[in-house]
């Protein structure tokens, strides 16, 4: 069965030019990715902690659409049917959390660190 998978990638936190600069160096050498399922209405690990050039890879594996927006307005995956997958790679330290716009009691944190 065809499996539609929606990428996009992100570059967050538009940094002054020497922190990019040494972010992009780090993300040379040490850039994880990480996944988070989002899955029976809640995201899955809800509480994760990365590294700063480290990328997250939101998969919704509900019937339901879902989101995963921050709080603050940094980030916004859009909407994610069942089975799109979004891509987000994290510039800058910080904690961010998110919600699901649709389902607003869905919660999740990443720390970036
Ligand atoms: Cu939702």
């Amino acid at each position: 069965m065809p499996h539609l998978t929606r990428r996009t990638t992100l570059a967050l936190f538009a940094a002054a030019p020497l922190a990019a600069l040494s972010g992009t160096a780090r993300a040379a050498s040490h850039a994880m990715t990480h996944e988070v399922a989002i899955e029976g209405f809640a995201f899955a690990p809800d509480d994760l902690t990365i590294g700063v050039g480290d990328t997250v890879v939101f998969t919704n594996r509900d019937g339901a659409p879902h989101t995963a927006t921050a709080s603050d307005g940094s980030f916004d995956t859009g909407r994610l049917n069942r089975g799109d997958s979004v891509s987000l790679t994290f510039e800058a330290e910080g904690t961010f959390d998110y919600i699901c716009q649709f389902h607003r009691a869905m919660k999740g944190k990443i720390t970036v660190s």
